[in-house]
């Protein structure tokens, strides 16, 4: 499949999403202050192996949603007791965007201005009521399409096309606001900066293919090592980047240092030839500035490292 432009890689994206839909466990939840029509809708919807959870009404509508962070799309009513559709669907867009919910009106109300306004409100599509089963499922499907590409471009922009690992602009962006938060709540927070040790020599012997290799053998080692409360990023060529937040000195201490070992003693079999490399981590926990007062400052004690000959961490 070659791509051309922008349109038709979107296109691309698009089928590949179609194919993973129906091995999803998708929630729905149907909303409506008709107990037959929530029934009949959820055996529908068990036909296509989504799960259906109901409320009869906007408010409860609105609470189970907050209760289950997993509902992908809510399928509601419009006129109902307590809350209606529109004031639900209103509420609604104020804590989710488009990008994480998707809202389907369905209702018997013919007033020809009822759908441009739950449109403008925020809602994705309006069914009217007594439509066939085809049509349900070809909007339930396109809706959840559009979901599942919105995830497919948020994961491109956010991580590292060769290591999977988050990227520097995710990095800078979400490891900021965990900085604060830290920061603020007086909660411990660390930098650690880890450079493979003459990696220049890996691709000058072996060829760049391998050193790719090693890069991916690091995104591996650190994501089976570092169990949570971390988040990894590749900050550009061989260098990467872990805020540790909320964990005791003590443990990050030794969590890097055994990092260290498990560089020193693996082995990348690669073409009957056995290629090994060692890292060096510099890594601080006093706060800065910013995050990028922090990363330089666990960049000095990666340089520190370095010249102490390499293969040792350091704070
Ligand atoms: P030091 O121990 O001082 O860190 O030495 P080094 O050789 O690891 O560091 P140097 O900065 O001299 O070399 C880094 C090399 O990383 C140079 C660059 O070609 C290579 N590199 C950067 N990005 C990639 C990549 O995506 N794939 C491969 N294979 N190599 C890369
Ligand atoms: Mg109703
Ligand atoms: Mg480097
Ligand atoms: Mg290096």
């Amino acid at each position: 499949y070659i791509i051309k432009d922008g349109i038709s890689a979107l296109t691309y994206a698009s089928s590949i999403v179609k194919r993973i839909i129906h091995n999803k466990n998708i929630k729905i939840l149907v909303v409506d202050d008709s107990k037959s029509f929530v029934n009949k809708t959820i055996d529908l919807l068990k036909r296509y192996k989504i799960i259906g959870l109901c409320a009869y009404d906007g408010e409860e509508a609105y609470s189970v949603l907050k209760e289950n962070s997993d509902v992908k799309i809510v399928l509601t009513d419009y006129l109902m007791p307590k809350m209606d559709g529109l004031e639900l669907t209103k509420k609604i867009r104020r804590d989710y965007s488009k990008d994480e919910l998707s809202i389907i009106v369905t209702s018997n109300d013919t007033n020809k201005k009822i759908p441009a306004k739950f449109l403008k409100y925020g809602a994705n599509d309006f069914l009217y009521k007594g439509f066939s089963n085809e049509e349900f499922f070809a909007r339930i499907n396109s809706n959840i399409e559009v979901l599942e590409l919105f995830d497919e471009i948020k994961n491109k922009a956010n991580k590292d096309y060769l290591t999977g690992l988050f990227n520097r602009r995710y990095l800078f962006d979400v490891g900021n606001k965990i900085y604060e938060d830290c920061k603020i709540n007086d909660k411990i927070f660390a930098i650690a900066i880890i450079d493979i040790d003459n990696f220049k020599n890996i691709n000058d012997t072996y060829g760049h293919d391998v050193g790719d290799m090693a890069l991916k053998e690091v995104s591996k080692i650190l994501n089976k090592e570092i169990m949570s409360n971390a988040l990894i990023s590749r900050l550009g060529g061989e260098e990467f980047c872990i805020c540790f937040y909320n964990r005791t000195e003590k443990d990050i201490d030794g969590l890097l240092e055994n990092i260290r070992k498990k560089f020193e003693n693996n082995i990348i079999n690669y073409n009957n030839k056995e290629i090994k490399y060692t890292i060096s981590i510099g890594y601080s926990f006093r706060f800065g500035k910013n995050i990028d007062s922090m990363i330089n400052n666990a960049d000095k004690y990666l340089y520190f490292a370095k010249n102490e000959g390499r293969n040792r961490v350091r704070k």
